[in-house]
Parts: structure tokens; sequence; C-alpha cells
């Protein structure tokens, strides 16, 4: 933060840096696993952030939580239970108890800091935390996973991690991959977090090889949100089941402000130079 201004500077996004003007810090510690930062802004209401990087901000957590969320449940036919890996602010959970058909939501996110000051600062986000349906364990999400009473167990697992370096750098590992497709029930589906094809398209075209090699169907999606570095971040999306098209919702959520299934449609329709890429590799 310098002259009242946090900027968001990063090896990851060279050259570049998102921009917010600070009224004043809410908060401010360094957890077990990272620097945790909570100001109030200007114009985007309260902002958390992680290591230096915005996690999410008041007014466009929407779009990134709602698409994450209903991509990969609106297209599965029977989702009764679903995992979600890092999320602490709750935002993904408020969007998946939205479901009817969702009996049992689970979060596991490594760092028990981020629920707490979420539960504080960004209480729209943490009503996900507390609703009926969620349940939330503070641990390693690869490690949840390699538990043997995990396997088999999910409809659909959401990824919502931070970026690849630090904690979540596992997160966008083959190996990693492996583990949510055993987790998974037959047919199931997965959404992970998958960056931004303006910054990070070679990233892009390896996440996209390696869930092909172990998932039948493997889409890129993307969404658009001028608090993630380019305005723009995606979800690689997968379904076990070979027959599934992923691209075409089955029901329509209530209640969003991003996502409909028009929306749901398009966002899987990306420009010709991110296509070449995530398609021909
Ligand atoms: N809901 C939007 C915010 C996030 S949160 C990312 C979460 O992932 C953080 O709470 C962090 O503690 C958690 N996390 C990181 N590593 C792990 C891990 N190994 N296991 C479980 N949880 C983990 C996403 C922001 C995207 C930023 C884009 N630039």
């Amino acid at each position: 933060i310098r002259d009242g201004w946090f900027h968001e500077t990063n090896s990851q996004w060279p050259g570049q840096a998102m921009s917010l003007q600070v009224q004043r810090i809410l908060h401010h510690e360094k957890s077990l696993f990272q620097d945790v930062l909570v100001f109030e802004s200007t114009t985007f209401g309260n902002v958390l952030v992680l290591d230096g990087v915005i996690q999410c901000t008041e007014r466009d957590e929407f779009s990134y939580q709602e698409m994450i969320a209903h991509l990969p449940i609106a297209s599965h036919p029977n989702p009764e239970r679903v995992l979600v890996i890092g999320g602490g602010d709750g935002g993904v959970l408020r969007e998946v108890v939205k479901h009817d058909s969702v009996k049992e939501a689970i979060l596991c996110d490594i760092d028990e800091a981020v629920p707490r000051v979420s539960q504080q600062y960004l209480p729209k986000m943490a009503e996900g935390l507390n609703h009926p349906k969620s349940k939330v364990i503070i641990g390693d999400g690869f490690a949840f996973l390699k538990d043997p009473k995990n396997k088999a167990s999910f409809d659909v697992i959401i990824t919502d991690s931070s970026d690849p370096v630090g904690p979540a750098e596992v997160l966008f590992q083959q190996p990693y991959f492996a583990l949510l497709k055993e987790a998974l029930k037959p047919g199931g589906h997965i959404s992970t977090q998958a960056e931004c094809v303006w910054i990070h398209l070679n990233l892009i075209g390896e996440l996209r090889r390696s869930t092909k090699e172990l998932f039948p169907v493997a889409d890129y999606a993307f969404t658009t949100i001028p608090t993630y570095p380019s305005g723009q971040i995606g979800f690689v999306v997968c379904s076990l089941d070979a027959n599934r098209n992923v691209r075409e919702p089955l029901r329509q959520v209530p209640d969003c402000r991003y996502y409909n299934s028009e929306v749901h449609k398009a966002s899987f329709i990306v420009p010709e130079f991110a296509r070449k890429v995530i398609e021909e590799g």
C-alpha cells in the first residue's frame, strides 16, 4: 500500500498491477500459511488479499463464485454431495447450497485465518460457511483427498484455490487431478480455478492437457471480473462421463447476478488465440 492505494504487483503478472484505493485497513496478520490483509476500498467494498494477491472484493466476487460453482453443478444430472477445496471465504459454498439437489457441501481450506476473517469482514460470503448443508474442515486439500475414506464419495469437486505460488502450487499439478478423479463418484464433475488467457495461456494449455489424460471431458470456460489480473479468469471443467456435455446446463439456478443458462453456454467460447493453445496444444 502506497499513498492510499493498494497495488497488486506480483511476479506472476510482470509489468502490470491492479490498483484499488484504500479507505482503511481492517485487518493484517501473518497466518501459518500466508500474509492475510483485509481492507475497505473506496469503490469495491471490503477486499481480501493473501500474499499480496487479491482473492475477492465485495463488489465483483459474485462473478467468480457463481461461475466456478454453477458450471459443474448445473451440468450434472443429480449433484448431491459437493466438495470445495480452498474457498475459505465461503462465497463458493453460498452458491453450492442454492441447488436443491445438493444435500451436503464440504469445504476444506488450508488456512483457518481465511474463514475467520471472512466471518468478520465478508459476511455476505461467509454466510455459505454457516449454512445448515455446509461443513468446514481446516486442512490441506491434497491431504484431504488422499484419505481413503474420501474415495468415490463426491458428485462434484470445486477447487477454488489461490494462484500456483505458495500453498496452492500442488493444486495445479497432475497428481492432484488424479486424486480428484478417485474422489468422484461415477459420472462426477470437477471445476478448478484455471487462470487467465491474457497472462497464463501456457499454464491453461498444460492444465487442459493433464486433465484430458484423466477425464474423457475436459473443457475451459471463463468469466470477466475487474479485480482479478487482466479482468478475466477461467475454469477447467471436467466430467467422468464421456457422454456428458458440460457446456449444457440441465436446470436453472435461482438468485444469480452473473450466471444464467445462456452465460453458462457462452462461457466456453474462447477467442481464437486462446482456443488454438487450449484445444490444439
Ligand atoms: N473465493 C475466491 C478466493 C480464492 S480463495 C483461495 C483459497 O485457497 C484461500 O483461502 C487459501 O487459503 C486456499 N488454499 C491455498 N492452498 C490450499 C491447499 N493446498 N489446500 C486447501 N486450500 C488451499 C481464490 C482466489 C483466486 C485468485 C486469482 N488471482
